[in-house]
């Protein structure tokens, strides 16, 4: 069904309304408006009257209509780069995606999305995502979000022919698959991925015999027939809608247009087919409608369709002048700066935790580990929307073991053992949290978790940005930090600096045991994802808590855990544990050091650490991962940077780092590799 507006929508004076009433009649219009509207982009596009690649759906207005006709007005709709003719059809938006489309405020993204980045929630349009992988995770998590919930929706994500050859295709549609989610896949397969040819770039088999291979009920259609569309696409959804499990459209059609812009005849560089232009032209969707339906009445299509031209010529003239009178986006606001300056949170108070929301004070003589259990469990059973997905819940060791104890009472309601597929789970997440949930994925280490780095650094990262604020992702990708125990290169990397870099991730890395408890609670509830470093080493640390009652939740920086006057010690993660007891020696020999905890990497604040440098005039940053643009040097660099205001010269500064190579596998080169609290004694004493 098309979308109705309702009395809340912004652009209801624009609305493109529809002349026909019958169902064939309207499918027709629907199919001309997106065919003119792509048509006006196109010679915009070429008068340079708007900005950046537009990938047009001329010729495949079919696949689109057919398939949201087929909807219901509460179900959810994900595409790709080539997305206009979805977002039209699922939205009649037709003025947003123009203002989009023009970089105005008046826009569906308001300007910070462009062509490829279009969302209208209120419409159904989830969004579509100019990265391929994008859009179908999100569209799984979110199908994932209302099959919990049980609101009976579907979602439907229309992706590329080319998506097939990644794997995220085949991670999501095992996800899909193993947890029988109401999805359907729309492969619109037109035969190319920019320039080059299908067969010159998958073997010869259907894209259909992969979703069957998953177990997924698949069928191939003619994606230039509206009417074999609607079939297959009701067909498919009567399985979805009765079984509750995916299914999969494979639709064939041709884009008429070259990949991006308005040059018909070129694709990325070179000249198209024109044979293969003429034939699919004569097998144009239009063209076809007429020639299905015409009941040997060609003459009244014909004329309709001319006058539903004239009318929708009309339309797009009035629209495109009313998008022109709009002001463009403000070229000095940034959503970015506000996502890496603070920690936005959801209003929180129906939520009890014990003793208060933030800052537990009764976890007194208690590990990292069991304040960490201790902190998952009270979430989870305070609030039923938070869920917990990743590999190795299910086992009570390694990953699994903050969740051991209650595993059972939750699993399959609020914990999910996943498939070993990093990206899609991820990517789930990632439409949990756009769905309204507030989703915990969890990776049992950072070498694994580099298999998601997409999904986090393209998608988590920048969806909140792109959608112009519109769609918030609170998201909390939980990391276990292990090393050591002869596991060698590939399971021991500490690459927390490499996300930290990232703006729109917020990175938490807390070591004292109190706070691990407080920065969950504040990662669960940002409202943006949260990077949440569960450093394995110091899971046993128990030895030092401070209570900290004055813990800023809209501001989490770092943290003094040891006052002094002769020095400044900065520790990150583990290295916290060894700054603290080595200052503790150091006391004993009459050297006074100030150890701070740097506890958010993202967005990282050195105020406290500048203004100890002002009194101690030493620095020694001590980071157990590399040197080379890490965080160790980033604290350096912000301390340095406001030398002007340090009253006293700070003639000694250094970083205590790993050596640049990786993590030996042998327990004699490691003991050598990992550094202790003699090494930091040594550092400390060469500026004495
Ligand atoms: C992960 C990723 N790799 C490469 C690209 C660049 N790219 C954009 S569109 C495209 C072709 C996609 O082809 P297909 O999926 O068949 O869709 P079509 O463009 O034909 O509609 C490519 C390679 C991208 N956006 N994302």
């Amino acid at each position: 069904m098309f979308f109705k507006p309702n009395v809340e929508d912004e652009n209801m004076g624009l609305e493109y309304k529809f002349s026909c009433t019958s169902p064939l009649e309207k499918a027709f219009e629907k199919m001309l408006l997106l065919r003119k509207t792509e048509s006006l982009i196109e010679s915009l596009l070429e008068s340079g009257k708007i900005y950046g690649p537009c990938h047009l759906g001329l010729g495949q207005e079919a696949v689109s209509v057919g398939v949201i006709d087929c909807l219901q007005n509460e179900d959810a709709v994900f595409a790709g780069h080539r997305g206009h003719n979805a977002y039209i059809a699922k939205t009649n938006d037709i003025f947003g995606l123009l203002s989009e489309l023009g970089r105005k405020a008046s826009g569906c993204s308001r300007g910070y999305g462009g062509s490829t980045f279009l969302t209208n929630k209120a419409r159904g349009f989830w969004g579509t995502m100019p990265i391929l992988s994008g859009p179908i995770g999100a569209a799984a998590g979110v199908s994932f979000g209302s099959k919990l919930i049980g609101r009976g929706q579907i979602t439907v994500v229309f992706i590329g022919d080319s998506l097939a050859e990644q794997g995220i295709f085949h991670e999501v549609l095992n996800f899909s698959s193993l947890y029988r989610l109401p999805i359907l896949f729309v492969c619109e397969n037109n035969g190319y991925s920019c320039n080059v040819k299908i067969n010159d770039r998958q073997p010869a088999r259907s894209i259909v015999d992969l979703a069957e291979a998953q177990k997924i009920p698949a069928i191939s259609t003619d994606g230039n027939n509206y009417f074999e569309v609607v079939k297959a696409t009701d067909r498919l959804l009567e399985i979805c809608r009765s079984d509750d499990g995916p299914v999969f459209l494979e639709a064939k059609t041709f884009r008429q247009s070259s990949h991006t812009g308005f040059v018909r005849s070129k694709d990325i560089g070179v000249e198209r087919d024109c044979d293969e232009i003429k034939y699919w032209n004569a097998r144009d969707p239009i063209v076809q409608f007429k020639k299905v339906n015409c009941f040997n009445d060609l003459h009244y299509w014909e004329n309709l369709e001319v006058k539903l031209t004239y009318k929708i010529s009309n339309f797009l003239d009035r629209t495109w002048k009313a998008v022109e009178s709009k002001s463009e986006v403000d070229p000095k606001e940034f959503y970015g700066k506000s996502l890496s300056d603070k920690v936005e949170l959801s209003s929180i108070e129906n939520i009890k935790f014990r003793p208060e929301v933030f800052g537990n004070l009764d976890k007194k003589n208690h590990t990292y580990l069991e304040v960490l259990q201790d902190a998952i469990q009270e979430i989870i059973q305070a609030d039923p929307k938070v869920l917990i997905i990743g590999q190795g819940q299910s086992s009570p060791w390694d990953s699994g073991k903050w969740v051991a104890k209650f595993f059972k009472e939750f699993d399959g309601r609020q914990i999910f053992e996943t498939p070993v597929s990093e990206a899609a789970t991820t990517a789930v997440g990632i439409g949990l949290a756009i769905y309204g949930l507030r989703a915990i994925v969890t990776h049992p280490r950072f070498d694994f978790m580099l298999l998601a780095m997409d999904q986090i650094v393209n998608q988590a990262a920048k969806i909140h940005f792109m959608s112009g604020g519109k769609i918030r992702v609170p998201l909390v990708v939980r990391v276990q930090l292990y090393r050591g125990n002869g596991q060698g290169a590939q399971h021991s990397q500490s690459l927390h600096s490499m996300f930290s870099h990232v703006p729109g991730l917020k990175v938490f890395m807390p070591a004292v045991p109190t706070d691990v408890s407080t920065l969950l609670k504040i990662a669960v509830y940002s409202d943006d994802p949260v990077l949440f470093i569960d450093d394995k080493w110091l899971h046993d640390w128990n030895n030092f808590m401070p209570d900290q009652t004055d813990i800023d939740p809209i501001n989490p920086g770092p943290r003094c855990i040891c006052e002094g006057t002769d020095i400044t010690i900065v520790g990150i993660g583990y290295t916290t544990r060894l700054c603290y007891e080595a200052a503790l020696e150091l006391k004993a020999m009459g050297i006074q050091a100030e150890v701070f905890d740097l506890r958010v990497l993202n967005p990282l604040d050195c105020q406290l650490i500048v203004e100890s440098v002002k009194v101690t005039g030493k620095i020694l940053v001590v980071d157990m991962a590399w040197r080379n643009c890490g965080v160790a040097g980033e604290v350096l660099a912000q301390v340095f940077e406001h030398m002007s205001s340090i009253q006293k010269p700070c003639f000694y500064s250094r970083r205590l780092t790993l050596p640049s190579t990786g993590a030996p596998a042998s327990g004699v080169q490691e003991s050598d590799f990992y550094f202790d609290r003699k090494v930091i004694l040594e550092e400390v004493m060469k500026g004495f």
